[in-house]
């Protein structure tokens, strides 16, 4: 039996070098190789720390591995990691119970990816219209909003705006009609008897952090009731405390039939995802129906009732609110300098840079050598979404820095 040989620690260039011929390039990452982290902070192979300003796209509110959910992880991981749904798990009664009753609604469908929670949405919906609402066979149509983004699978991308998110993949799902976000009139128009439901963000996150007017979720929720269809809600980025509420619909005080969470809901250490639904909508499915082999595994039904336990106590909601006010306030000192505007809600924000200083792309290189990681979005958008857990010095740090860059273009 041959031993693989001990290979000596590789620098961050080296595994950057060694990445390249044997990974598909669906990415361009900043050359930075991450190799702990805690908290706000990441620290790359060579020892250098980073503040953390992206969390994962917001799949990582709690920070790195926060201490209550890797615990949760360590003791389910030494008792049990996977049945499969063929059998029942002594974790996901407690997982589900608790979800539903955060959120509001009455049942949960548990998936792993957010593309998995769209997709699974989107076939519930589709069931429910021709089971409960009584649209023909196969003429159910789902209305979405233009520069949505809900994942990366063949159905998802057929309702993209986004011409790279979908050249070269077709042929494309059908049933999906596209409305401006935003827009009450344009969404009525496209609602009519064979709509099985409206799908969108309550706050658009990858278009750059786009908050709709205040009245747009009431507006939603008011067309789809009067309509006779469902209102799904993708908060598997606005959700779970990012914006300063549980839920981005709060701010509107609005209660959608379907619910979509990801990312942050598997605390940053595991893919878990939810359809949380109205009792009506999810009681179409029926044994062997839809299905996952890790959907609600026992790993992911701990970490997951971990994570719900930290939202119930309210502490990330009112951080993200109160030190969304400090990020505000910073972002407005920088209006006129180098910062054209900015679209915040809680601790999120999409940050429009003027473009003589440089693309997001070259902003995001210049913040990472001076040690605060962000992503860009399109353009010279930069998004904002630390930790729930940063503190006023780290958020204050990230702000100076972002400062440094955009007036001496460092
Ligand atoms: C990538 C974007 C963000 C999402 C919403 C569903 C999903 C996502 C609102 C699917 C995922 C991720 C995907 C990731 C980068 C990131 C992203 F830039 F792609 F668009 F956050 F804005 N609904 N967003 O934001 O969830 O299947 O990924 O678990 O694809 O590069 P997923």
């Amino acid at each position: 039996m041959t031993v693989a040989p001990v290979r000596a620690a590789r620098s961050s260039a080296e595994l950057i070098r060694a990445e390249e011929p044997v990974l598909a390039h669906n990415y361009h990452p900043l050359p930075v190789v991450v190799a702990r982290a805690e908290g706000t902070w990441v620290e790359d192979v060579e020892g250098r720390r980073y503040l953390d300003m992206l969390a994962g796209y917001s799949a990582l509110n709690f920070g790195h591995r926060h201490p209550a959910l890797i615990e949760a992880a360590h003791r389910q991981l030494d008792q049990l990691t996977l049945t499969s749904r063929a059998f029942h798990n002594d974790r996901l009664a407690q997982f589900a119970e608790s979800l539903a009753e955060l959120t509001g609604l009455d049942m949960v469908l548990p998936m792993n990816t957010g593309a998995e929670a769209v997709e699974s949405g989107i076939k519930v919906a589709r069931k429910w219209a021709y089971d409960v609402k009584g649209v023909a066979p196969d003429q159910a149509t789902i209305v979405v909003a233009a520069d949505n983004f809900h994942g990366r699978t063949t159905t998802i991308v057929s309702f993209s705006t986004d011409e790279t998110a979908r050249a070269g993949f077709g042929p494309f799902t059908p049933g999906f009609r596209v409305v401006p976000y935003n827009d009450l009139a344009a969404l009525e128009a496209a609602i009519d008897e064979t709509t099985a439901a409206v799908l969108i963000e309550p706050i658009q996150g990858e278009a750059g952090v786009v908050i709709p007017d205040d009245g747009y979720l009431r507006g939603v929720r008011e067309l789809t009731r009067r309509a006779g269809c469902l209102f799904i809600a993708d908060e598997i980025q606005s959700g779970l405390g990012r914006t300063g509420r549980t839920l981005a619909v709060e701010h509107e005080a609005v209660v959608p039939d379907v619910l979509l969470l990801g990312k942050a809901l598997g605390g940053g250490i595991v893919p878990v995802s939810a359809v949380v639904a109205r009792r009506e909508v999810l009681q179409v499915l029926r044994p062997g129906e839809h299905g996952s082999t890790f959907g609600g595994n026992p790993l992911a039904a701990a970490v997951g009732s971990a994570v719900v336990e930290l939202l119930e106590t309210g502490e990330f909601q009112r951080r993200a609110e109160e030190l969304g006010m400090e990020l505000r306030v910073g972002l407005t000192a920088l209006v006129g300098k180098g910062v054209q505007g900015f679209r915040a809600r809680g601790l999120w924000a999409g940050v429009d840079i003027d473009p003589a200083i440089g693309t997001g792309r070259e902003i995001s290189e210049r913040l990472m050598r001076e040690g605060v990681l962000v992503k860009d979005t399109h353009g010279s958008t930069i998004r904002l979404a630390p930790p729930l857990t940063i503190t006023t010095d780290e958020l204050g740090q990230a702000l100076g820095t972002l400062e440094k860059v955009l007036t001496e273009g460092a």
